[in-house]
């Protein structure tokens, strides 16, 4: 039998270098499934099946972040394309090279309101605007296949390919015929080097060497300018913030990294940025203007690879394209080293006495256990090469602050979307992509009851494949959607609404049990430590739940006014867990203004 489109997509994928493809079948693309199954020589990428496509994609986006390569997932028609999208979404917010392979309707039906039919181009032109096409024809098969793959990587976005299930099933073209309208193109992709021009660098190395007070902030851009970070921030005597996504460019065991910035940031990093003169921005887009230096209090260098991201966080004045690590490298010789270094000594000093803060925070007693110290007493023991996927809720607080990151680990979450629900698939992604390294989910009991319980199954599944079975989920058992609940107390001045709030509960750890996976369950603090001490040497992965106290309030880096009094009003209006709330909050605030600080 001569090969069919199908067969030839998946030869053409793995020419690409693609070895994994996350889906869910159906339908829609059983000519593809098919494929799977007549893998001629072993080589073809592997199917692997998640429980919702929306988690394929999660886990599609995870290979990019955590490889640097083309993640691709794949899908039925209709209901199983419409469940991609989210997680497509999050991956073309936070700029990763995702592919999508959906299926469609036979070309015959389209236009008929046929069973399942949706305008899946109309669809995904949002998601996939820089690329989405329809196939209507075996030829044109390879080069959407290569154009979908090059453009996902060259842009670090999302593109899709649809194909209707009969041309899955028709017989492969390979080669198009040298003939007019046909396309003739070829795989491969290398990212070119890209700096600025020499002149650029002067500019920006004279607005850098110009200053007194230089802030540096870093995004998942700079994650591979490690060193390149260093030695600029060295020679300017910089403080350097990270973004959430940024978070593992450099290790917080460095005196002048001031952590996170933004609303689950720290002290110093806000300090960094309300008092420096000069602001270096590498590689991020991070949104939030008001932790950002008030417009013309400092003069700004912006580096990114992407020209569209330049300039649109704060009005910079030179604004540089370029690769991270080659554009620092460049910069560096023109660069004067600052010999005054009272500014980079008083950072670090507030770095060394936030940390010590952070320490205290943690030990604060709670019902039962104080969050932060879950986060306080894994980071404690985090082993090498760890890498860590936190979910949005609470957890990315702690996990923001808390946990104290070293060279060579790898972090992330849904750092633009900021969604709920990539917290498992996620750290599967990163278990099938590197089977060797211990693996950290962070989630909260709202995002394990919308999709992370379901997903430990696919852990289940497939645990059996990778040689270094750690793989920790930590919940945050605290029956409550807490980070929203104190968005709404301290945002909107609203109490707690328990309607929207209050969680069932659910038993976590024996739910693990149940499916041949390590359960432990920490009710208590003194559980903690020793439960982690568990999980980290458990010869399976586990589902540590922890019983956390929802009433710690994840108190921004610095409480304006409004957000103070929002908070008051919220409490005064009848909040059901007002007294425990107001305990918490003044405990936190007593710890900064002890004495010695
Ligand atoms: C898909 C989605 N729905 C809703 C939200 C809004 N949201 C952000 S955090 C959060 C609460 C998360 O609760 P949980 O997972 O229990 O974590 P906790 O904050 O309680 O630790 C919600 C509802 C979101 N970000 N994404
Ligand atoms: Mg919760």
């Amino acid at each position: 039998m001569s090969d069919t489109v199908g067969d030839y997509l998946l030869d053409r994928l793995a020419t690409w270098g693609v070895e994994r493809i996350y889906g869910y079948p159906g339908d829609g693309i059983n000519g593809i499934m098919g494929a799977f199954t007549r893998s001629s020589n072993g080589k073809r990428p592997e199917f692997i099946q998640t429980r919702h496509e929306e988690m394929a994609a999660f886990m599609a986006c995870a290979h990019a972040k955590f490889t640097g390569e083309l993640g691709v997932c794949m899908a039925t028609s209709g209901p199983g394309a419409i469940h991609l999208l989210n997680g497509l979404y999050d991956a073309k917010l936070d700029h990763q090279p995702v592919v999508a392979i959906v299926g469609q309707q036979a070309r015959a039906g389209l236009g008929g309101h046929y069973q399942q039919e949706v305008d899946l181009q109309v669809l995904f032109k949002d998601v996939a605007h820089e690329f989405v096409q329809m196939a209507t024809e075996p030829a044109q098969l390879r080069h959407l296949i290569d154009r979908a793959c090059r453009i996902a990587l060259a842009e670090r976005s999302v593109t899709a390919i649809i194909i209707p299930n009969d041309v899955q099933e028709a017989e492969a073209v390979p080669q198009p015929p040298h003939a007019h309208g046909t396309v003739h193109s070829g795989p491969g992709y290398r990212a070119p080097r890209v700096v600025p021009a020499e002149v650029d660098l002067v500019r920006a190395a004279e607005v850098l060497n110009a200053g007194e007070r230089v802030a540096m902030l870093v995004g998942q851009g700079a994650l591979r300018a490690a060193e390149e970070v260093a030695a600029v921030a060295e020679a300017l005597g910089a403080g350097v913030a990270k973004a959430l996504l940024g978070k593992a460019v450099l290790p917080d065991d460095l005196p002048y990294v001031t952590g996170s910035i933004g609303l689950l940031g720290t002290k110093p990093s806000w300090d960094l940025m309300q008092e420096c003169d000069t602001l270096l921005m590498v590689g991020s887009s991070f949104p939030y203007s008001e932790f950002l230096p008030e417009e013309g209090n400092a003069r700004g260098v912006q580096i990114d690879i992407d020209g569209r991201m330049l300039g649109i966080r704060y009005p910079m004045e030179v604004n540089l394209v370029g690769d991270s690590a080659e554009t620092l490298r460049a910069l560096i010789p023109h660069l004067q080293p600052k010999r005054d270094r009272s500014w980079r000594e008083k950072i670090e000093r507030e770095v060394a006495e936030w940390w010590k803060l952070i320490e205290e925070r943690a030990q604060l007693a709670a019902q039962p256990i104080n969050p932060q110290l879950v986060f306080h007493e894994l980071s404690k023991r985090l082993p090498d090469g760890a890498i860590l996927a936190a979910d949005s809720g609470s957890a990315a607080n702690w996990y923001a602050r808390d946990v104290k990151i070293r060279a060579g680990m790898m972090a992330s979450l849904s750092g633009t979307l900021a969604t709920m629900g990539p917290g498992v698939p996620y750290a599967i992604g990163a278990k099938f992509a590197h089977p060797d390294r211990p693996v950290i989910a962070m989630v909260g009991d709202g995002a394990m009851q919308m999709n992370g319980i379901n997903e430990l199954i696919t852990i289940a599944k497939y645990r059996e494949r990778w040689r270094d079975q750690r793989l920790i989920v930590l919940v945050l058992n605290n029956r409550d959607l807490n980070q929203v609940t104190w968005e709404q107390r301290a945002m909107s001045g609203d109490p707690k609404f328990e309607g929207s709030q209050d969680l069932p509960d659910f038993p976590y750890a024996s739910y693990a049990e149940m499916l041949g996976l390590k359960g432990i369950r920490a009710e208590r603090p003194e559980h903690v430590g020793p439960g982690w001490d568990q999980a980290l040497s458990a010869d399976r992965p586990v589902v540590f739940e922890t019983i956390t106290d929802p009433e710690v309030p994840p108190l921004p880096p610095h409480i304006t006014i409004e957000q103070a009094k929002a908070l008051s009003s919220a409490l005064l209006s009848g909040d059901p867990n007002a007294g425990q709330i107001v305990q918490q909050s003044f405990k936190q605030k007593v710890q900064e203004f002890l004495p010695g600080r």
